[in-house]
């Protein structure tokens, strides 16, 4: 039976990546912080079937005993502070998680079990201002948040360890994805959210930022297939994960207002506390390497995945 040890587990991707991996007959374990509350909700229907480790990306130590106790077959490093909102907020503590975080997983990994096959986490936020659209795996990067700083830190520190010690180390390079899981102050959770509450007579308006923004958003379960995949080829290689679309905030108010028979201009109010120091205009990955190559394709598209959440939403405040 092969093990997986998976960074992140009660994150939107660890969720389910863990239910593929169960699917697939591995014995999952998981990564998660001590919390003084239960932390489990995206987990919940599978937390009996998961060994958990304690554990932080910023100490070593409780990452390199899990490594020795478990001698996983794959590591998937999903664990980061993600939102690149609070990155501006919390730099040092971003840079710290989500950025020399992935040097503490390699160097667990190098110490005890330095055949283990390795994911990085990476993010289509490290192309920032773009240099060229669509983004390849070539496209310079441009980060433009601390968040993004920190993930091309990542990046460069996985592909390093992979040209230095041989590793099996692969960098997903993943463009946005969503789901009913999604963390509540992404935009697309929080429309969908929003819009439950306002058809549901529980909220009266949306406060939004830049409603102009464009993202290559795909569904979060089609994702996981992909960082899955990247780990059962006979290489370590670094792949851009996208849907190959690009559409604004606007669009993605005008579905799923459209979905529950509202109008959006009569509750979106722009807000500048949700503006950010500096924006990633567009978004668009060109996804042809991972078609071809890992045979990867999404499932969900642009419109069904917003109406998916905004349904999800719908049924939990009913
Ligand atoms: P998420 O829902 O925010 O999950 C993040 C996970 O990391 C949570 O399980 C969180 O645990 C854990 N975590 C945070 N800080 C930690 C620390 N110091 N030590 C250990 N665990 C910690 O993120 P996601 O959307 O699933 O994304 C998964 C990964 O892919 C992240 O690295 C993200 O940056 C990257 N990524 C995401 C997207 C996207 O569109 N979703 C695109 C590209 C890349 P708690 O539950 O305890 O907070
Ligand atoms: O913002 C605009 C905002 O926070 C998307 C993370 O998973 O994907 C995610 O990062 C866009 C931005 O995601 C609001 O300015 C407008 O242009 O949903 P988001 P993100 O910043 O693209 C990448 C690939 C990751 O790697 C990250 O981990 O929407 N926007 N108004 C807003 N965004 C938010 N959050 N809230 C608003 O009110």
């Amino acid at each position: 039976m092969k093990k997986a040890l998976i960074t992140g587990i009660t994150g939107q991707d660890g969720s389910y990546l863990a239910d593929l991996l169960l699917d697939k007959g591995y014995k999952v374990y998981g990564l998660k912080r001590r919390t003084a509350t239960p932390n489990f909700e995206n987990i919940k229907h599978i937390q009996n079937e998961i060994e958990f480790f304690s554990g932080d990306l910023r100490d070593m130590t409780s990452l390199a005993e899990a490594v020795q106790a478990i001698q996983p077959d794959e590591v998937y490093n999903l664990a980061a502070q993600s939102f690149v909102g609070d990155s501006w907020r919390q730099p040092i503590y971003t840079s710290e998680v989500t950025g020399l975080g992935v040097t503490n997983m390699l160097e667990s990994i190098r110490l005890s079990k330095p055949d283990a096959r390795f994911y990085q986490a990476s993010s289509s936020e490290m192309f920032g201002k773009v240099i060229e659209t669509p983004q390849t795996e070539n496209t310079p990067f441009y980060p433009r948040s601390p968040y993004g700083v920190a993930k091309v830190y990542g990046h460069w520190i996985t592909v390093n360890y992979r040209e230095s010690y041989g590793m099996y180390a692969c960098s997903g390079i993943l463009f946005n994805h969503e789901s009913p899981r999604r963390g509540i102050e992404f935009v697309t959770r929080k429309v969908s959210d929003s819009v439950a509450k306002i058809k549901l007579g529980l909220q009266d308006k949306l406060l939004l930022g830049n409603l102009d923004a464009k993202r290559d958003w795909g569904f979060a379960g089609d994702y996981v297939k992909a960082m899955w995949l990247m780990l059962q080829q006979e290489e370590p290689d670094d792949y851009v994960i996208a849907t190959g679309e690009t559409h604004t905030v606007k669009e993605l108010i005008e579905i799923a207002f459209e979905h529950v028979g509202l109008n959006w201009q009569d509750y979106v109010v722009q807000d500048a506390r949700f503006m950010r120091p500096a924006e990633v205009d567009i978004l668009l990955g060109d996804p042809t390497k991972a078609k071809k190559q890992l045979n990867w394709e999404p499932q969900v598209n642009f419109e069904q995945l917003v109406k998916m959440m905004v349904e999800n939403d719908l049924q939990k405040y009913q």
